[in-house]
């Protein structure tokens, strides 16, 4: 039936506009939530730290904390998009994550590839496991600002 078909082409065609316009952030707006995202980041990686020096940690909040590292560490791949640099407006992410991907894609996956071990310690509530697992995200997150994040004005 030809009008049941062009009803369901106008329901498809919205619901494509929808998903397109949800996705169609601004260069300064992307520069935004990735900023935004990168303090929620900080915040759960300094509430691991600190919920494991508590005599007897809260695991839960722990665990909650290190899945939010975990999700963060895969989710930045798509934090990067071309034209979110600094010829979008101030922000500390160098050019060269742009210049060179493959070396910026290699940091980016020193973390990915050392946050799972800090979950796994968290719900195992192994809190020995879960700082050295700390100290070796805290290194991956130190690698990449030492090469693509400009220092503190
Ligand atoms: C933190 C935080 C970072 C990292 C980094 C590790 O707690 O906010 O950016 O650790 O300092 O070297």
């Amino acid at each position: 039936m030809p009008g049941k078909l062009f009803l369901s082409a106008v329901v498809s065609f919205c619901a494509a506009s929808l998903v397109v316009a949800a996705s169609a952030a601004t260069p300064a707006e992307t520069q935004k939530i990735r900023h935004e995202h990168y303090e929620e980041l900080g915040e759960a990686f300094k509430s691991v730290r600190d919920l494991t020096k508590a005599s007897t940690p809260d695991f839960a909040a722990l665990e909650k904390a290190a899945d939010t590292v975990h999700k963060a560490s895969i989710d930045q791949q798509q934090w990067f998009p071309k034209g979110s640099g600094p010829e979008a407006g101030k922000t500390r992410a160098l050019p060269e994550i742009w210049t060179k991907p493959e070396d910026f894609l290699a940091a980016q996956k020193m973390f990915s590839d050392r946050a799972p071990k800090l979950l796994a310690a968290a719900k195992a509530k192994d809190v020995a496991a879960v700082t050295a697992a700390f100290r070796e995200v805290g290194g991956a997150c130190k690698n990449c600002h030492d090469n693509f994040r400009s220092p503190e004005e």
